[in-house]
């Protein structure tokens, strides 16, 4: 731990601002690079600008630092994805290859790749999706989600490169928004029912889909790649599940707080999109191999985010 110089890429994007600080509180400042196509005022500590497309400069900054371990983190989601399919293809792909064989040429430690239950498609189970069911993705996101998973494994199986990967839920969460993704919404209906204005949903009130609370989500994190490398079965991606709830569930729990809120459903393309996604995750693999287990419901997770973003807005007036 005390030798580690953990290299976090997207360090400015949902989970990664979060994930930084959790890495900081483990490693020590020192110890923890934060990287982003642009710098931010949040950015204190050791920070790189790195565009991961380009393999020297990436090459560079892990010579510098002797970097021992990477979460690559960068990746544009499935709502933004569909507006540009070939770039979204090149940034999701090509980043994560460069990480892949600068770790290898550098002999970095670990590797981790967040994956996305957007690898799933049509011809996957809707309830309790399993681990190892079929995967057709209708989006770029999820196209290439399913090809860094398998990159993941030959990186491991041919050299023996450490990369570990989780299938990551909507991820909900009040330090930090999301970015471009179809799940998005479950974090915007809390910052509207705050600052008390009607929420319009660009899905429709039924449309269940499996999400999970940023803590929970940080700590399956670094649970995974913290544990004994031999303890890793899955090396393309571990499914895991926090908690699956519609928009409709969403907002009767936040008018248990505030009566008056107010939902409109516009279902938009997104809509398409989240049909074809699974509506709860199977994720015994990930119980049985390192023994994750989440912690947060729907209710757990409206009482924290209404009483955070309301702190937050505060703060702000
Ligand atoms: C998205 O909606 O695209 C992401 C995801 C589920 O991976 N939040």
């Amino acid at each position: 731990m005390l030798n580690d110089m953990v290299l976090v890429i997207g360090a400015n994007g949902q989970l990664g601002t979060v994930l930084t600080t959790a890495l900081k509180e483990r490693y020590g400042d020192g110890n923890v690079l934060a990287s982003d196509i642009a710098k931010r005022t949040i950015n204190t500590g050791l920070f790189e600008i790195i565009d991961a497309t380009n393999f020297k400069l990436l090459d560079d900054i892990v010579k510098k630092y002797k970097v021992t371990q990477i979460y690559h983190l960068a990746a544009i989601l499935s709502a933004n994805g569909e507006k540009n399919p070939i770039l979204s293809w090149e940034i999701n792909t090509k980043t994560l290859l460069n990480v892949l064989e600068v770790s290898r040429l550098n002999a970095v430690e670990k590797v981790f790749y967040p994956s996305s239950i957007a690898v799933f498609g049509q011809n996957a189970p809707k309830e309790n999706t399993p681990n190892n069911a079929f995967l057709d993705p209708e989006t770029v996101y999820g196209i290439s989600k399913v090809d860094g998973e398998n990159w993941a494994q030959y990186y491991y199986k041919k050299y023996n490169l450490d990369v570990r990967s989780l299938r990551y839920p909507g991820v909900v969460g009040y330090q930090s928004l999301p970015g471009g993704g179809t799940t998005d919404y479950a974090v915007d209906i809390y910052h509207k029912a705050v600052i008390g204005q009607e929420f319009s949903c660009f899905l429709k009130a039924d449309t269940k889909l499996p999400m999970i609370f940023i803590d929970d989500a940080i700590r399956a994190t670094i649970e995974l790649m913290e544990a004994p490398k031999s303890q890793i079965k899955i090396r393309t991606s571990y499914n895991i599940s926090g908690v699956s709830f519609t928009p409709k569930e969403v907002a009767e729990a936040i008018k248990k707080n505030i009566s008056d809120f107010s939902i409109t459903y516009n279902p938009d393309f997104r809509q398409g999109i989240a049909d074809n996604w699974p509506e709860s995750i199977d994720d015994t693999k990930a119980r049985e191999d390192w023994n994750w287990k989440p912690k947060y419901d729907l209710s757990a997770i409206t009482e924290i985010m209404l009483e955070k973003l309301k702190e937050y807005y505060q703060q702000a007036i």
